[in-house]
Order: structure tokens, then C-alpha cells, then sequence
């Protein structure tokens, strides 16, 4: 199976652990980032990481000690060494109706053609408002220096924007989670022609399977292969001991990605180490991106784990599809 797409250099990696039978395996140096990166954070958690220039750059959720969540940049040469700024992105919008920023959850970062857009879970209403509608805030940077914001996505509430690295028939794609009574969602997908008015909306997958039956969203951008496009997205389930956050895995189609090609029954990873069974939340395994390398077929993952850090997993484009096809509910 072949990833269409960039070669990466410097692209974090280590080898799987010999006999691991399990699709993704941790990285040795989790946490790759805690809260200590940042001056005042209390946490630093659900991320997203692109290849930029010669080495990586990051959008970064950072919690600070009142529990507002604001992004902030880093760079990296490795992808385990970050610079992170202290200061919080500050959004230049691109007119005066678009809502001031007001929080960042979950982003997203996506290289279209020549610009790096970042989608998250932003606020509709103003700042003075405690009204919590939550929607999918846009913007791009080419230099990770200036991001001028654009209008929300969609009418609150909605979470989980994710968009495709590459347009199709002409159309920015985004995957988005709408909610539906009680805070549990499905995946569906927009199109737009410019980033602003979206439109063609179309149902991608709802859970189907127990592990993600109390909800599902995107997780990582999806990665262009020979036969579709490989998603990596997260699912929850609802217990007795409150939800427990897993990572998904389904093969959409490369010309019309609201259809899902194969679908795994069984998830790729769930919260197992301790960082991750313990935090500010509990059992939450949380992936935002993934980088893919095209020579080599590697993926590396970055994650947030239990709402308090950010971690690294790995595997290969291969052993992620074979897990999916095995378990295929699409057969
Ligand atoms: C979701 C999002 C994520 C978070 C998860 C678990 O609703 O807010 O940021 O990781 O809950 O708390």
C-alpha cells in the first residue's frame, strides 16, 4: 500500500518493539510534551503537528490555570524537541464581523497547495457571552508567523473539523462532527469552494461498533493512499466509569470521501499507559495528526493523552489497512 504524498526528512520514528502485536506502538520518550513547555499552561494536550521548511511545526491546545484554552505555535527540527511559544496565537481577522477568538480546542493543521490552514473548535458567540455553542473556527498562515481568521465553518455546534490535504473536483473538503442530542455525534463532510461558504453536506459514518457508540469525530487529517484515503479518527464509548476516548480507522473513497470503503469493527489504540489512563480526564486517547512519510510508508502519530500531554505513536501504512481490512464492516 502506497502513501501519496510528501517524503518527509527528520521524520520521528522508532522501530517496532520485536513480537508487538498491536497497530500503533508508543513512542519511548511519551510524553513528548507536558505542560512544562509553556510558562502558566496546565496542560498541553490534543495538537497538531505539520512537516515545515526543514523540520515540523505545531498549533498546540494549551490550558492555561484559569482553563482557558488558547493555541499557540512551535517549531521543531525532530518532532520531539519543541520551541512553543508563551504567547497565544493572535488571529488577524479578515473582517471585523468574524467572532473575536475566544477559545481554541483540537486543532487541525493541513497543508492545501501553498497555505497551512488551522481549523478548531472555536466559540460562536462573543467573548462576554457564557453561552457555550461551539463551531468550527478557520484560518491559514503560510509562515506560521501571521494567521489571519476566517468565518466559522458551520452554525454551532460542531466540533472536530478536519480537513482534506488536497482539493477534490475543485472543493475543499472538511470532516465535521455536528452534534446531536446529548452531546453524541457522527461523522459528516462539507465542500467549499473558497474556505467560506460550505456546502454539499454529506453523512460519512456513524458508530457502529460498541467501542464508539456514544460518539465519533475526526481525528487526523486524512492520508491520500493508492486506494483512497486512509482516516484516522477517534471514537468513544460510555461506561460506568465515565467515557473512554480510542482511535479508529476506515478507508474513505479517493474521488467521493463521504463513502467509507472499509471500516475496522475493532479500534487501533486505546488509552493502556498510565499517562494516558490518568489525567485531567481519564482514558483518552485523542489523535489530531499524523505525519506520513510517501518513500517509506511510516506514520507517526501525535496525540493527546488523559487532557494533560501530548504523545507520539507509530506504525505503517500496511499494518494499519491489513488491521482495517481483517476487521472490515464494510466486507
Ligand atoms: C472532547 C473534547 C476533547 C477532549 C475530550 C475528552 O469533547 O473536548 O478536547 O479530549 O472531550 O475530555
Amino acid at each position: 500500500m502506497k502513501i501519496l504524498g510528501e517524503t518527509i526528512k527528520n521524520m520521528p520514528w522508532e522501530e517496532m518493539p520485536e513480537g508487538y502485536k498491536d497497530v500503533f506502538w508508543r513512542s519511548k520518550n511519551n510524553p513528548i510534551i507536558t505542560k512544562d513547555y509553556v510558562e502558566g499552561a496546565s496542560t498541553i494536550l490534543n495538537s497538531a503537528v505539520v512537516s515545515f521548511e526543514d523540520g515540523f511545526a505545531g498549533v498546540f491546545r494549551v490550558d492555561d490555570r484559569s482553563y482557558h484554552s488558547g493555541l499557540h505555535v512551535g517549531f521543531s527540527k525532530n518532532g520531539y524537541d519543541w520551541e512553543i511559544s508563551d504567547k497565544e496565537i493572535e488571529f488577524v481577522r479578515t473582517n471585523d464581523e468574524i467572532t473575536e477568538f475566544c477559545f481554541g480546542y483540537d486543532p487541525r493543521v493541513c497543508k492545501i497547495d501553498d497555505t497551512y490552514y488551522v481549523v478548531w473548535c472555536n466559540k460562536f458567540t462573543d467573548k462576554t457571552s457564557s453561552n457555550w455553542s461551539p463551531t468550527i473556527g478557520c484560518a491559514y498562515t503560510k509562515d506560521f508567523k501571521t494567521f489571519y481568521q476566517l468565518e466559522n465553518a458551520f452554525l454551532p455546534e460542531n466540533r472536530n473539523g478536519v480537513l482534506f490535504p488536497k482539493k477534490i473536483d475543485g472543493k475543499y473538503m472538511m470532516l465535521s462532527r455536528p452534534i446531536r442530542g446529548g452531546n453524541v455525534g457522527d461523522v459528516y463532510l462539507s465542500q467549499s469552494p473558497d474556505m467560506e461558504f460550505w456546502g454539499k453536506h454529506r453523512l460519512v459514518m456513524e458508530p457502529v461498533s460498541n467501542w464508539e457508540s456514544n460518539k465519533i469525530g475526526g481525528g487526523a487529517n486524512p492520508i491520500e493512499i493508492d486506494e483512497g484515503w486512509l482516516l484516522i479518527y477517534h471514537g468513544v464509548i460510555s461506561t460506568c466509569n465515565g467515557l473512554r476516548y480510542m482511535v479508529g480507522g476506515a478507508i474513505l473513497d479517493k474521488e467521493k470521501p463521504w463513502i467509507v470503503k472499509h471500516r475496522s469493527s475493532q479500534y487501533l489504540m486505546a488509552p493502556e499507559e498510565i499517562y494516558e489512563r490518568v489525567g485531567d480526564v481519564d482514558n483518552v486517547v485523542f489523535p489530531c495528526a499524523a505525519l506520513a512519510d510517501a518513500e517509506t510508508g511510516r506514520i507517526a502519530m501525535y496525540y493527546g493523552a488523559a487532557d494533560t500531554i501530548v504523545g507520539l505513536a507509530f506504525s505503517t501504512v500496511d499494518r494499519i489497512v491489513d488491521f482495517i481490512k481483517k476487521y472490515d464492516i464494510c466486507e
